[in-house]
């Protein structure tokens, strides 16, 4: 693969709207994907493997609950950092990204939002410090686009629960010590379930053959007659609200995660645009070509402008779940468009692992169905402007 000779687009002086302390957060993250997710990154994806050596990295650049406060072993910072933390990582790849994704939003936060103290205290440190690692389990085989009708579901023995059912695609799941799992009780009522690896009963085997996010492990979560301590319950919420709650989170996340993308297949295309020649002269010079360049940039620039103003309400605390949406769903459609236009200015050379382009290409065709799909987030910005929910 190509040395990482990545230079970040910033057309708009985007800078200026961020603090020292956003800038430094981001350098760290920068820094660390250029000396070891870039040069490891292609022959993983290649074997279809998770890294494992980078966990503990991801851990120190503060990727494990960037917004998690630092009692519970946290990194402490504000949204904007956590934003930009996930851009960077996402411009190494979407499947490094994935996994900082789900440790931070679906699995820390619902432990500290839904959680006692004891969980927090038992599980937050080392969930942070990547000694222990966390999925989330939400999808099923029949239940998808619509969790609300989920069959998995457990049962009060008296001194525990009685967990049955089964996840599926479920990032993670592999080689997670925990997994957050989403069951309903005898009532049909959905609570969150912390399950641990080694508890009678449980498996979680491997799916196998992705031609996207392979370096990132996806698997099962198999729960046959599990007996679950009744500590383990997330007693602070329940109903469908909890886990979409979580889902908010790392939604956000990846509408910057997608920027971070589509910033390395612009700025590969561009520069390898104004190498290449053809015809006697750079292919930049192209009309054809700046086309596509110059609404690369034009694209990034507002999905920049959309994530960082969310950034701002996040903080703020008045981000509404539909205005997440349309920021997850914008800013993946831009970057796998960017994507598929970028890998055309590289011709032949873009197909192949010599540049990340086709595998961003192609890992942008899970993040534009996980976590709600393309469609679904346009139904949500629907029933938000309309007040008329379409989904059934
Ligand atoms: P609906 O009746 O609309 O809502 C049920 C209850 O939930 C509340 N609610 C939310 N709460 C917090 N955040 C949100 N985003 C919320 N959206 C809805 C709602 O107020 C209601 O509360 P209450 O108190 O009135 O009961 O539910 P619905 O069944 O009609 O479904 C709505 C729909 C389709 C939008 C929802 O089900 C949905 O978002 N579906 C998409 C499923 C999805 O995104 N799955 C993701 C699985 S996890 C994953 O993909 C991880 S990938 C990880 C990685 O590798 O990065
Ligand atoms: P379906 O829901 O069957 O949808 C199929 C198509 O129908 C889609 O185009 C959809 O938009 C459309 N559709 C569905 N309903 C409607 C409707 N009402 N109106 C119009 N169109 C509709 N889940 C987890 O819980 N945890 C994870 O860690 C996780 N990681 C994942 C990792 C990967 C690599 C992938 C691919 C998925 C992961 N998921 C995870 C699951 C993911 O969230 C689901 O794939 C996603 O929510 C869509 O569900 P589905 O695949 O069952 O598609």
């Amino acid at each position: 693969m190509k040395a990482d000779q990545f230079q970040a687009p910033d057309y708009y002086n985007l800078d200026d709207l961020l603090s020292d302390e956003h800038k430094m957060v981001r350098e760290a993250s920068r820094e660390w994907v250029k000396r070891e997710v870039s040069p490891i990154i292609e022959e993983a994806a290649q074997k279809a493997e998770f890294p494992k050596q980078l966990i503990n990295g991801l851990a120190e650049i503060g990727a494990f609950g960037p917004y998690i406060p630092e009692e519970y072993g946290g990194a402490g910072l504000d949204q904007i950092s956590y934003g930009l933390i996930m851009q960077e990582i996402e411009r190494g790849d979407s499947g490094i990204r994935s996994t900082a994704s789900v440790q931070s939003s679906l699995v820390m936060y619902p432990i500290f939002k839904y959680g006692t103290e004891e969980q927090k205290k038992k599980y937050l440190p080392k969930l942070a410090s990547g000694e222990m690692m966390g999925c989330f389990g939400l999808t099923e085989p029949d239940h998808g686009s619509n969790p609300g009708g989920m069959t998995s579901n457990f049962k009060d023995k008296g001194d525990h629960y009685l967990l049955n059912g089964a996840k599926l695609w479920i990032s993670n799941s592999p080689f997670a010590d925990i997994a957050v799992v989403w069951a309903k009780n005898e009532e049909g009522r959905i609570h969150g379930l912390i399950v641990e690896r080694g508890m009678e009963g449980f498996s979680t085997p491997e799916t196998h053959n992705k031609w996207s996010l392979r370096a990132s492990a996806t698997g099962e979560l198999v729960f046959n007659n599990m007996k679950v301590p009744k500590e383990n319950l997330l007693p602070e919420k329940s109903g469908l609200g909890a886990p979409l709650g979580c889902l908010d989170s790392a939604r956000y996340g990846i509408a910057w995660g997608a920027i971070g993308a589509a910033m390395d297949c612009y700025d590969t295309a561009l520069r390898y645009a104004k190498e290449r020649i053809q015809f006697g002269k750079p292919i930049a010079g192209f009309q054809l070509q700046q086309k596509k360049l110059a609404e690369m940039i034009t694209e990034i620039t507002k999905a920049q402008l959309l994530a960082w103003r969310l950034g701002v309400m996040r903080n703020e605390g008045t981000a509404t779940s539909a205005q997440i949406s349309m920021a997850k769903r914008n800013n993946v459609a831009m970057a796998i468009n960017i994507a598929r236009e970028a890998r055309q200015i590289l011709g032949g050379m873009g197909i192949t692992g010599e540049y990340s382009i086709m595998r961003h290409m192609m890992n942008l065709e899970s993040v534009i169905t996980y976590e709600g799909t393309h469609d679904i987030h346009l139904l949500i910005t629907g029933a938000d402007i309309t007040g008329i929910p379409a989904f059934q």
